[in-house]
């Protein structure tokens, strides 16, 4: 057997691809480029969430958002070195990063413009991350699959804090009500385009599925987030603003309207709100932290020096 064909029965049969195993050229690339793609959003998604922890509104709040920050730095670091694992260099996809070249999720192009943008995106982002990444636990390849069982034990956790926060502001004041539906209105549609595009364009949906590195295509997880979160806003009290949202029985799912994809393909692009703002932060951070890089290879260095000494 050619090792293609074995290599495809052998994810057929739900068996996890480690590092060391043959894998064809195109999976390893595809895993680099979505693993790579996947680290980036978690790192440039810290962004928006971080521009409130200083005005977050009580002591409570801000030590929540502080850790649900940390967290997706965290949720970076394992991807990085699950993408690692394929052979790419760490600082190879940081300097794709740094200079505008790789892509991560449209969604952290978006502005936090209130409080209420927090829950919003606990609710909704890391909630639409959350379907995408549950699917993506059973993904082929085996240190992905564990990145993705440890980050959405921790996933829940944000997406819980975030709709309570949507709770506190919708039985909240008038004026806080409307700042919920406010967030609720701006972060719908863009939540909607973090699964990608339409299954018709989705240029690598066919091929990953047969890999088994994706397990459902793009619509079918961005229906699933849509279906469930029409009874959460409905407890909310708000409304998606959406005019075409209706139950379709023979379906036995929410027909929807049509994403506005000139909007996302131009944010893909880089021309969305905040993408110049977002790559800027990222590299200037970067470069401020080079003398913590330095030291801590210099302390590493110093170590293994001392050990060697010790040992001649
Ligand atoms: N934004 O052929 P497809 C999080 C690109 S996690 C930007 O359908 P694929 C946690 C795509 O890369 C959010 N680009 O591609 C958190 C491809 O470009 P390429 C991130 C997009 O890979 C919460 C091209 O379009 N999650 O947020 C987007 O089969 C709160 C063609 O598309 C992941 O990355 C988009 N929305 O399916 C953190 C999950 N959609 O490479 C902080 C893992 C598509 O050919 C705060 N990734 N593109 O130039 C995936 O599951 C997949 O990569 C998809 C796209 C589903 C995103």
């Amino acid at each position: 057997m050619e090792n293609l064909e074995r290599f495809e029965a052998y994810v057929a049969a739900e068996n996890k691809v480690e590092a060391k195993d043959w894998m064809p050229d195109g999976y390893r690339k595809t895993l680099i480029r979505q693993i790579a793609q996947h680290a980036h959003s978690e790192i440039v998604g810290m962004l928006p969430e971080g521009n409130w922890i200083t005005r977050a509104p009580s002591l409570r709040r801000k030590a929540i958002l502080l850790a649900k920050v940390q967290d997706e730095g965290g949720h970076g670091l394992y991807l990085y070195s699950a993408a690692e694992t394929l052979g790419v260099d760490r600082d190879t996809l940081i300097d794709e990063l740094n200079t505008g070249k790789a892509k991560y999720s449209s969604i952290f192009n978006y502005p936090t413009l209130s409080w209420a943008d927090i829950g919003a995106i606990g609710w909704l982002v890391d909630g639409a991350a959350i379907v995408n990444q549950v699917s993506l636990q059973r993904t082929s390849y085996g240190p992905y699959s564990r990145a993705m069982i440890r980050i959405c034990k921790e996933e829940s956790f944000h997406q819980r804090q975030g709709y309570e926060i949507m709770i506190a502001l919708a039985k909240g004041t008038p004026a806080q009500k409307q700042m919920a539906q406010d967030a609720l209105n701006r972060w719908w549609w863009p939540s909607l385009m973090m699964f990608g595009p339409s299954d018709k364009e989705s240029a690598h949906s066919s091929q990953n599925m047969t890999w088994r590195i994706k397990r459902h295509s793009n619509d079918e997880l961005r229906q699933k987030f849509v279906d469930m979160s029409v009874a959460q806003t409905e407890y909310l009290g708000l409304t998606l603003p959406d005019p075409h949202l209706k139950w379709n029985e023979e379906r036995g799912h929410y027909d929807f309207g049509e994403i506005d994809w000139t909007e996302f393909n131009e944010v893909v692009k880089g021309n969305g709100p905040c993408n110049k703002q977002r790559v800027a932060t990222r590299k200037n951070a970067y470069d401020n932290g080079a003398w913590v890089r330095e030291a801590a290879v210099a302390y590493a260095n110093k170590q293994s020096a001392k050990k060697n000494s010790a040992a001649a």
